[in-house]
């Protein structure tokens, strides 16, 4: 495996490339990086690499889809690729074409998202946002650079402080921005006209996995009559769900919740550290894709018309 890609799971486990629309457009690049690195002329050795370094990838991160999704786009053009008997120079370029096609719709998606979901932000709104999702500041920027006088309340996000480089962002756009503590979110809540949030998988129920404390900060806003609304890419969705499979939640390191130092002394301590939580249907009111605005109900949909009906016997990068 090329040394570039031990590098990209690195940083990717390390959370130096986070949040998931970026982890999906590494993981395509990587196997671009490897298509092109790679010097063997057999193509059975080529199509075993890439799985390989496929399976490697998919380990970084559970929770993000979009980058099972992301592997899974690459994977199925080389697999037509080889069925078809194209040599080892074609397969090459199937992959590296795919991982760029990728990309680009990732981009675009991006501007989609942002165009459609700041129509549904009004002139002196506030809005609540969660973590760092590279989707739901598009929407806020683009209603910003719109000239509409918005509010943001951006939350810590502990306990690895995404809510930080949220709110750096938005000020950096000249956007009106206040930094609040997780916990004080059901005080603020009520002066709130939307949740924009992101999403890092949605399911076929329309259920939404994303940071941990989305749930609670959709449930308050569902108590408080306040909008949620989910910028995702049809990418999000997980075509394994509606064959019932479950999404994995990320567990991540104890220490990123406590020091070492204190775990220690308090012997007998139970620490646990999930990375996302589940946001029923029921607490968000649309999801923004590049396709449209959808209710969360008809995430079915989405899954059908982008991946058919019938189920993975086998994934695309199992041997
Ligand atoms: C990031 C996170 C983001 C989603 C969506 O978690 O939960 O809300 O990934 O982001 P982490 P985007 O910091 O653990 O990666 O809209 O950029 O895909």
């Amino acid at each position: 495996m090329d040394k570039q890609i031990l590098q990209i799971a690195q940083d990717i486990k390390e959370m130096k490339i986070r949040g998931a629309a970026k982890i999906g457009r590494t993981v395509a690049t990587a196997l671009k990086i490897e298509a092109e690195n790679f010097k063997g002329k057999d193509t059975n050795e080529f199509i075993k690499d890439i799985k390989e370094t496929s399976r490697f990838l998919l380990e970084t991160r559970p929770t993000a889809v979009s980058l099972e999704n992301a592997l899974r786009f690459v994977l199925l053009e080389l697999n037509k690729g080889f069925t078809n008997g194209e040599d080892i120079d074609t397969l090459k370029k199937i992959t590296i074409n795919a991982a760029d096609e990728f990309c680009e719709n990732s981009n675009l998606a991006l501007e989609r998202i942002a165009e459609i979901g700041s129509k549904r932000i009004r002139d002196g709104d506030v809005i609540f946002t969660h973590c760092n999702s590279s989707m739901a500041l598009a929407i806020i920027k683009k209603a910003h650079r719109d000239g509409k006088k918005i509010k943001v309340f951006a939350d810590e996000t502990r306990p690895r402080l995404q809510g930080l480089l949220t709110a750096k962002e938005l000020l950096e756009e000249g956007i009106d921005v206040t930094l609040i503590v997780d916990s004080a979110a059901r005080i603020f809540i009520r002066e709130a006209d939307h949740v924009i949030i992101g999403a890092d998988a949605v399911a076929a129920n329309g259920a939404v996995v994303n940071k941990v404390g989305t749930a609670t900060l959709a449930s308050i806003a569902h108590e408080a009559r306040v909008k949620v609304i989910v910028a995702a890419e049809t990418y999000k969705f997980h075509p394994q769900t509606y064959c019932g499979e479950l999404i994995e939640i990320e567990e991540r390191d104890i220490f990123e919740v406590i020091s070492e130092e204190d775990y220690k002394k308090l012997k007998g301590l139970k620490v646990k550290n999930p990375a996302f939580d589940v946001t029923p249907p029921e607490f968000i009111d649309l999801i923004v894709t590049e396709k449209g605005i959808i209710a969360p109900q008809a995430a079915i949909l989405v899954l059908k018309e982008t991946y058919g009906l019938g189920l993975f016997e086998k994934e695309l990068w199992e041997d």
